[in-house]
């Protein structure tokens, strides 16, 4: 009989600063059920690690990786040119252009290393999120199925007539 994988999401983003967004991510993770770990890996402050980090997440049964990062953000384009598991990268809103450079140092990668990239900020956690648990569904019935429930009941709370 085929061995059940258990599919996890990894979250990791350059600061403890970057949780008060990414913390949507694991809010979503939490909803549909799907295995998640958070950690803090910066490419420029903690550059080793982010390698140990990359190199060792096929090994680890990462199945997808979201990476926040804000300003110069080039975390997930390096951790991406480090591992074949799809990265996601979130656009932290930066303080002076607002998660614009954040938003295109993330999604203007060159080709040959893909990240997709969501919008800046919280609503782009959550898509992260979602996003994730779009892949993974394509492996796993459960979480397909708790990700159409999901769906199922946003649709039915969006109203018919706005008074
Ligand atoms: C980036 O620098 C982080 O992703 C964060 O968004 C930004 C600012 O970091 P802190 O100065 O708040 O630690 O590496």
């Amino acid at each position: 009989m085929k061995k059940k994988v258990n599919h996890i999401v990894s979250i990791v983003m350059g600061s403890k600063s970057d949780y008060s967004t990414m913390k949507f991510c694991e809010k979503v993770l939490k909803i549909l059920k799907i295995s998640y770990e958070t950690n803090i890996v910066s490419a420029h402050r903690t550059p080793d690690r982010m390698f140990k980090y990359a190199k060792s997440s096929e090994n680890r049964n990462i199945s997808v990786i979201i990476a926040g990062a804000g300003g110069s953000a080039h975390l997930p384009g390096m951790i991406a040119s480090l591992t074949r598991v799809p990265v996601i990268g979130v656009p932290i809103e930066s303080k002076k252009l607002k998660g614009l450079d954040s938003l295109l140092s993330i999604a203007q990668m060159p080709k040959g290393i893909p990240v997709g990239t969501v919008a800046i900020g919280k609503d782009g956690a959550i898509n992260a999120g979602l996003f994730a648990a779009s892949i993974i569904s394509n492996f796993d019935n459960k979480i397909k199925n708790n990700l159409i429930k999901w769906r199922t009941k946003q649709s039915k709370s969006v109203k018919k007539k706005p008074k």
